[in-house]
């Protein structure tokens, strides 16, 4: 398996941190390819928790070179602070690699996530606030900065002046801000340049090169199919490629080299953030599942929306990711409950959708059409076989299998390394 994506096939935070990490004591590199440090993957590893933000999961494993592709937006304050927080507790970050081509989130584009927000009032999207949509809006204006430019401090300042023109304007009329001065923010930006240098690659080539010895390369997706800028519920996305395609702009690798793309699917559902969501539990049962499944945000802490699972966008995930194989995660926090209901189509005014509608406001308007399975109440976090589990969580596996489409090959039943089922 040379190449291998990895995908969130719901809303974000299926698991995918402990999926690469899985993968990555196998493999040689692990790509981050979008997204930034509005993610947060968490890996359990023995007694440490680590809860990753901008770095990739591959970093956590010796011998494996973790990238930040081009795709990828950076803030560099976060970087180091990151690199430092792992230097401290013993985690080797020296082998990271950064692209040239990387863009870099300016302390501006954090000002502007925040008040843009407030701004949009109820219509808000409910980001992390971390300057992610202004910086990916700057690369696709063509006033974006990259990482290549810190090493020439005119250009740098050109382009900090340029995307100031208008964003002052902005800040000052629109936003009743104090204009940002273009000298402090590249002097900030400069301080970072001397650290970062020895990390700075042409990572398409070192990638391509690494796939042409036959080496082993993960591509870790940040956030999910449905806050993918193109396939998600927008406007209630996030602003970059996080399916499958998305790891071949963001990274310089082509679509050709692809083996495998990997979706990672929670056993029930959850979404952080605005937008439509047909199988959200507002009760009990929600309540339920936040609790047992630890549904809060590892970026924000924000408590996460909670549902069950929903086949239709399992199937969605599965068209537009092309997978080959679902990871299922979580399948311990669904222990106790007597009988799982599953999505298995929506009912959209009176229609049966087997299928994700073309137009948003279908899906706003979508109900579920339920099935109802037995539940189980014996602990299945030992479980190492499919025949360790219980014959009713095997039946839910095998149901859930059968309805998204796509072969279940690893089943989580608890947050460590150890706590997982692998079945092909
Ligand atoms: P943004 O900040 O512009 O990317 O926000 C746009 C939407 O994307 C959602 N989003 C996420 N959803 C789930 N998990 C994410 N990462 C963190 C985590 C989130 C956290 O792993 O828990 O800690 O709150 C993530 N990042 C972005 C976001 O909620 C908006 O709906
Ligand atoms: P990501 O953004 O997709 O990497 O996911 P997050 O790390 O944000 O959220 C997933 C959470 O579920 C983390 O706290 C993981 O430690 C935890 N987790 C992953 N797999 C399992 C599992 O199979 N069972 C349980 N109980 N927890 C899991
Ligand atoms: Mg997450």
């Amino acid at each position: 398996m040379p190449a291998v994506v990895v995908v969130g096939a719901q809303w974000g935070d299926e698991g995918k941190g402990k999926a690469t990490d899985q993968l990555s004591s196998r493999v040689d590199y692990v790509v981050k390819f979008n997204g930034g440090n509005n993610a947060g993957h968490t890996v359990v590893v023995g007694d440490e928790k680590y809860a990753l933000h901008l770095l990739p999961s591959g970093i956590l494993s010796p011998g494996c070179v973790p990238v930040i592709g081009n795709g990828v937006v950076v803030d560099l304050s976060v970087l180091f602070e990151e690199i430092d927080g792992l230097t401290e507790r013993g985690v080797d970050t020296t082998g990271l690699l950064v692209s040239a081509s990387a863009h870099i989130i300016p302390p501006y584009n954090r000002t502007l996530d925040k008040v843009g927000e407030r701004f949009l009032g109820k219509r808000q999207i409910g980001t992390t606030g971390r300057g992610i949509g202004p910086t990916y809006a700057d690369k696709m204006s063509r006033v974006g900065l990259r990482i290549q430019d810190l090493f020439d401090a005119s250009i740098l300042r050109q382009k900090v002046e340029g995307a100031l023109t208008q964003k002052n304007q902005m800040l000052v009329k629109v936003f009743n801000r104090r204009a940002v001065d273009a000298g402090e923010v590249t002097e900030e930006l400069l301080s970072y340049a001397e650290r970062i240098r020895p990390m700075v690659a042409d990572t398409s080539l070192v990638l391509n090169r690494a796939l042409d010895e036959g080496r082993t390369v993960v591509f870790e997706a940040g956030q999910a199919t449905m806050l993918d800028v193109d396939h998600g519920t927008y406007p209630f996305v996030t602003s970059s490629s996080a399916t499958a395609a998305g790891a071949c702009t963001g990274s310089g690798v082509g679509p050709t080299r692809i083996d495998r793309v990997v979706g990672v699917v929670k056993a029930y559902t959850t979404r952080v953030g605005e937008g439509p969501f047909p199988t959200e539990l507002t009760d009990d049962a929600g309540e339920r599942l936040r609790a047992a499944g630890g549904e809060y945000g590892t970026t924000t802490g924000r408590p996460r929306r909670t549902g069950w699972y929903d086949a239709v966008v399992a199937r969605y995930a599965g068209r537009v990711n092309g997978l080959t194989d679902l990871v299922l995660t979580k399948l311990d926090v669904l222990t106790g409950l007597e009988r799982i209901p599953v999505c298995v189509a929506y009912d959209v005014e009176g229609t049966r959708h087997e299928e994700m509608p073309a137009d948003q406001s279908s899906f706003h308007h979508a109900t579920p059409v339920y099935e109802e399975l037995p539940g189980w109440a014996e602990d299945i976090s030992g479980a190492r076989t499919f025949e360790d589990l219980p014959v009713a969580a095997q039946r839910y596996v095998v149901a859930l299998e059968e309805l998204s489409g796509t072969r279940i090959s690893s089943i989580g039943v608890g947050p460590d390394r150890e706590a997982t089922i692998v079945r092909h």
